[in-house]
């Protein structure tokens, strides 16, 4: 298609856009000078991180006023996340005005019943009765979002321009608007799977211009009794080389990732790229990698993840993680590459959130010693690419103790005692891949990293890794009650009712498992199907 082009002013993970474009058969041009806005005959804007600095940045670019002209003009326009927020007047996020071509503010979430960020697979209720301008989305249509901000919806500003909304807790916002040439979704079609792709193509291959003429009726959503956020089922590649220099997916027992006999090689379970993609088409929501061996300096130069991630976004349209060396890296001749730069580069691969798990607990003890001074990475990498693109991995193991006195660190009561019959054990933190503790517990690293900016927290335990025991409830019970963003929960799945008792003991918003998604043991379906025949809302997955 000539003239297609994407608006990119350099933060975050447009890869999956262009992936999924490509992926329909399309090409598409960066903008790279304000004019090539106005060349465009359908133009795209993935916006992401914050509404402030997205505005900043159209200002500096002086992509503000084309883009306002481009849209004036008639050409089909649309807007992604952050894309969509800055079409609005202005944002409580941030004092700069937005480019005020739709009505309305954008506004935080209540952190009332719910965490915050927003994050997940989340149901729309369309509003306009119609079979053409509805770009695929049918009513109760499932999509991927990940947003702290959004529009509420108000029948005075949005009747006839919101196509769609969508409930979070108790609020309604407006989560997709239609208005002539405009089209913007708060919602990531580019990571929605299989609908997303649908939602992309009706945009690049349609009109792209729907008045309301078009429409047969336009309703008001309705406040239902719960939203429908679902449940998210993630796949965790701990990735590594083995002896022979080969990059595979391992697994650990309890973080041992050695074969028992034999040739006491690591433990081979696949490719990542292959394997990721074969989640992927399973219905896995979310994919993990974690680069299990990056104690280990492994400079910017050469980073085989960076190639792992690029060709995973090729043909895996859900959220990608990657984790494992997010921290200052010193390459051979020296040069030091801060925490920020090295996410930047694994953005502009293919991620959508890094995950820091010792550097984490580093800055949590910086914290608690002399306050925040904003140069941690959790700060440096959320003041860029938003809270959400930064989740905090924990390596937890348990400590136990006869009493609570004998510590000062936050106990809980376990009903598995300890070998000498402890009915007490603290939860904490390691470094290194459990290599090394910390005087720190869980329940400090996390309320810290949420203080520093973190959007999720990503909490294995090391105790229950490998075992297919179950998760370990009583750990992940003090930590959702220490914080509001959104929790996975990780270690220790093996069967479908693992997922059942974490989801109905526990208010997580995910859960991990490695070792039996591997081993082909319990497929991703089978534990979907599980969930749902129980009431445990998940996404359908849809091939
Ligand atoms: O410290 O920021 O460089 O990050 C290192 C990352 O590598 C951390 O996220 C850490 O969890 C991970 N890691 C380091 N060593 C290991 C190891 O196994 N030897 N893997 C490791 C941690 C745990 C989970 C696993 C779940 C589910 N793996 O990710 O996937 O426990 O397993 P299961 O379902 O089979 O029970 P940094």
């Amino acid at each position: 298609m000539p003239g297609l082009y994407m608006l990119d002013y350099g933060a975050g993970n447009v890869r999956s856009l262009i992936n999924a474009v490509n992926h329909l058969g399309y090409d598409i041009q960066y903008v790279k000078e304000p004019q090539d806005i106005l060349k465009a005959d359908r133009l795209i804007f993935p916006g992401v991180g914050a509404f402030g600095h997205a505005m900043e940045a159209l200002h500096q670019k002086g992509y503000a006023e084309p883009l306002k002209e481009y849209i004036a003009s008639g050409r089909p326009f649309m807007g992604i996340c952050v894309g969509m927020q800055t079409l609005f007047e202005g944002s409580e996020e941030s004092d700069i005005p937005g480019l005020g071509v739709l009505p309305g503010i954008v506004k935080k979430f209540s952190t009332d019943n719910k965490a915050v960020p927003h994050m997940g697979w989340n149901a729309t209720q369309l509003l306009k009765e119609t079979d053409v301008a509805n770009y695929s989305i049918e009513q109760g249509s499932v999509y991927y979002f990940v947003h702290s901000f959004a529009v509420p919806y108000d029948a005075t500003k949005h009747h006839g321009i919101a196509l769609t909304t969508t409930q979070y807790g108790d609020e309604i916002f407006v989560s997709s608007a239609q208005h002539n040439n405009v089209f913007a979704t708060q919602f990531h079609p580019e990571k929605s799977g299989y609908m997303g792709l649908c939602l992309l193509k009706a945009f690049l291959s349609g009109p792209g211009v729907y008045t309301n003429d078009q429409v047969n009726r336009i309703v008001e959503p309705t406040l239902l009794p719960k939203h429908a956020l679902t449940k998210r089922i993630i796949a965790c590649l701990d990735v590594r080389a083995n002896d022979r220099g080969d990059l595979v997916v391992t697994k650990g027992d309890q973080y041992d990732v050695r074969e028992k006999d034999g040739d006491n090689d690591v433990r081979n379970l696949g490719k990542p790229v292959d394997l990721a993609k074969r989640y992927f088409e399973e219905g896995a929501d979310e994919v993990t990698f974690l680069n299990i061996t990056s104690f280990r300096n492994c400079p910017l130069v050469d980073m085989p993840m960076l190639e792992v991630l690029q060709r995973t976004s090729e043909t895996v349209f859900v959220p990608l993680t990657i984790g494992g060396g997010i921290r200052d890296v010193v390459d051979p001749d020296g040069t030091v590459h801060p925490a920020f730069e090295v996410a930047g580069e694994y953005f502009r691969s293919g991620a959508d959130k890094v995950s820091i798990g010792s550097d984490a607990v580093y800055a949590a003890e910086k914290y608690y010693a002399q306050g925040k001074d904003g140069s941690s990475a959790i700060e440096t990498i959320a003041r860029a690419y938003g809270a959400q693109a930064v989740v905090i991995s924990v390596d937890p193991r348990r400590v136990y103790v006869k009493d609570p006195s004998e510590t000062t660190h936050h106990t809980v009561k376990t009903s598995v005692p300890g070998p000498n019959g402890e009915q007490f054990c603290w939860y904490q933190c390691t470094v290194k891949g459990g290599r090394e503790g910390r005087d720190l517990d869980v329940r400090q690293l996390v309320i810290a990293c949420e203080a520093l900016g973190a959007g999720e927290i990503l909490l294995n335990c090391m105790d229950r890794d490998g075992t297919n025991s179950g998760y370990e409830l009583e750990l992940i019970k003090a930590v959702k009650a220490a914080v509001n963003i959104p929790v996975i929960a990780s270690s220790g799945a093996g069967n479908v009712g693992h997922f059942q008792e974490v989801f109905e003991n526990t208010n997580v918003e995910a859960a991990l498992a490695a070792g039996i998604f591997h081993r082909q043991e319990v497929p991703i379906e089978a534990v979907k199907k599980h969930l749902k025949s129980v009431d445990i809302p998940v996404r359908e997955h849809v091939p």
